[in-house]
């Protein structure tokens, strides 16, 4: 989009859209799609107020000092990139904790822009942790200290879902319609566990503002997918050498895909022709991204960063590794999947290696590896579930467990340390001290840790013990023979 295609909108629309979660995801997947909604249609009422609620101050400020502009530098292989400016983001809002400690810097101005008629939907990527809703239950965590916050203080919210519920309690105070929430976050049945959150939230603030909520606001469920790494020095070098100077700009793939249950209370743009796909049920096609694309990127993340290894593209370029993902894909996670009539799911599983091996990404396995308590229900455990239940083996996602705990130790097969980021790091830590020396002792305390694994799998017959012969295979004998003995098994 050229600078005067955007300027043309500044100041003529209205903000109809509010995000929670301005990260790199949201500047190249969801503003991507509007940005050329906005340059096919002309309508100018979908702009965008995009909000940090926790971190990353400096990119709220940053855009606006660049006039809420930045380029997305969209990669098909290390040879073909094409560079977008986008502008549909209007307005940066930080409610955070900013240096000194304070918080909610623009709390008043994101809670009046969320109550405002204009704004229609309400988006989210705030990752899977900023719902604090227990992975394995699905409720939420009141004993969270922010959680705890938000319920002692409700007009002053901090996470996610207390400016959910405020903003929505003040509308309704105004007898002004209530937006649609639309999670963009990698879990399944996004939409659900957002309502979930918001509405168990709501209760302990106005049971009468929680059935408003059950009743009157839409919750759909979208799933997201584009590989969008956390920006390097070296991505920065590349666009210097492209002419882009741009300190908020992002790289990413050139694949997009955005699949939306379509329920709207309050309309939407009509975005079909620009790639969204409107559908009545995610669910499939989340399982099937969550389970084969982020199951398959977990199983990279934990079994090469524990060898040493530090990007998707130099994981999947070992043989024993990219043979582990095809079967792991189509023997582990394709059965679990009820597809629509005619998906090739081995057409998309080698659709999914080729974009693990685009050159022009480098997409650190680290950042894959972080918060795993949060994503691995979702991308192995329901299925490893179900297979088991059906009485049929787990191989893969066996090893990528014991890769999980052992990647949890915070120290790779050579010993270099690295900080292990999730939420429930502590707790991990300790069950090392404790068992760290007694594998049977380390696996089956890690199974019995309920926020990840539910009973049904922790007791189901053979895999405690299956997770830890591999385990025991991972760190004594290393990477290598691990996949190759369960090559020959
Ligand atoms: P990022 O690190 O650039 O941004 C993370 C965003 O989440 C930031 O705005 C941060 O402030 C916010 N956040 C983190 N913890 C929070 C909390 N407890 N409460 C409220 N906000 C919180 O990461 P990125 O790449 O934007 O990814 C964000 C999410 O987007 C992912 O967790 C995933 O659910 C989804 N996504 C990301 C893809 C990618 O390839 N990067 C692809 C598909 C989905
Ligand atoms: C990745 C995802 O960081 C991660 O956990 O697996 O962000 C992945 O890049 C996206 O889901 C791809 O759509």
């Amino acid at each position: 989009m050229t600078a005067k295609a955007i300027a043309c909108f500044r100041g003529q629309g209205q903000l109809g859209i509010v995000h929670l979660g301005l990260g790199a995801f949201h500047r190249a997947h969801q503003a991507v799609f509007l940005e050329r909604y906005r340059q096919r249609t002309n309508d100018a009422a979908w702009g965008i107020s995009s909000a940090n609620l926790r971190s990353s101050v400096g990119l709220v400020d940053a855009l606006r000092e660049a006039d809420h502009r930045y380029h997305v530098a969209e990669y098909a292989d290390s040879d073909t990139v094409a560079l977008r400016e986008i502008g549909v983001i209007e307005e940066t809002l930080f409610t955070g904790r900013d240096g000194e400690g304070r918080w909610s810097r623009d709390l008043e101005a994101l809670l009046t822009r969320m109550s405002a008629p204009e704004t229609r939907i309400v988006t989210l990527t705030v990752t899977e942790k900023g719902y604090f809703l227990s992975p394995a239950s699905g409720d939420l965590l009141i004993d969270d200290p922010m959680i705890a916050f938000d319920i002692a203080n409700p007009a002053a919210p901090r996470t996610a879902p207390g400016i959910l519920v405020e903003a929505l309690a003040r509308r309704r105070a105004a007898d002004v319609a209530p937006f649609t929430v639309l999670s963009c976050d990698n879990m399944p049945d996004n939409g659900r566990r957002t309502r979930a959150a918001v509405s168990q939230l709501a209760a302990r603030r106005d049971a009468e503002l929680a059935e408003w909520i059950e009743r009157e606001v839409a919750f759909p469920c979208s799933m997201v997918d584009r590989i969008v790494p956390a920006m390097t020095e070296a991505d920065f070098a590349r666009l210097a050498e492209l002419g882009v100077e741009d300190e908020n700009a992002v790289v990413c793939e050139a694949f997009a895909q955005w699949v939306i249950e379509d329920d709207f209370s309050q309309g939407r743009p009509v975005w079909e022709a620009d790639g969204v796909e409107m559908v009545t049920d995610v669910a499939p096609f989340e399982a099937m991204k969550l389970r084969m694309l982020n199951g398959s990127h977990s199983l990279l993340a934990y079994l090469g960063t524990l060898d040493g290894i530090e990007t998707v593209f130099e994981a999947v370029s070992r043989d024993d590794l990219k043979t582990l993902l095809r079967r792991y894909m189509l023997e582990e996670a394709a059965p679990t999947l009820a597809m629509p009539e005619g998906t090739d799911l081995e057409e998309y599983a080698e659709r999914l290696v080729a974009r693990f091996a685009n050159d022009s990404l480098r997409h650190r396995l680290q950042q894959i590896a972080m918060d795993g308590s949060q994503k691995l229900p979702q991308r192995w455990l329901d299925g490893a579930r179900m297979r088991l239940e059906a009485g049929e083996p787990v191989p893969c996602t066996t090893l990528g467990i014991a890769a999980w705990i052992r990647y949890t130790k915070g120290e790779d097969l050579n010993g270099n340390s690295y900080p292990v980021d999730d939420p429930l790091a502590e707790r991990f830590q300790a069950l090392h001290e404790r068992h760290g020396d007694d594998p049977d002792a380390l696996v089956r305390a890690f199974l019995e840790e309920e926020a990840v694994f539910s009973p049904a799998l922790a007791n189901a017959s053979g895999f405690g013990e299956a997770v830890t012969a591999a385990y025991r295979t991972l760190t004594q004998r290393g990477l290598s023979a691990a996949l190759a003995q369960l090559e020959r098994a």
